[in-house]
């Protein structure tokens, strides 16, 4: 299991911090995920057998946001 923190931009309103939150946890092997507004950045634990810190990316791209 790995932790790992992706600085997100885009995120203007609690909205946008769920937003992320649901695309991150919907990545297959994610098992934890702390999105932080203020600071634009999520903290994730991942199983790194499973996924990797691109897939996570692209999942926050494809719900809108920049990572
Ligand atoms: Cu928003």
């Amino acid at each position: 299991m790995t932790t790992e923190t992706i600085k997100v931009e885009g995120m203007s309103c609690g909205h946008c911090q769920m937003a992320v939150n649901k695309a991150i946890s919907g990545v297959d092997g994610v098992s934890k995920v702390d999105v932080d507004l203020k600071d634009g950045k999520a903290t994730v634990d991942y199983d790194e057998g499973k996924t990797n810190t691109d897939a996570i990316k692209a999942a926050v791209v494809e719900a809108g946001y920049k990572a």
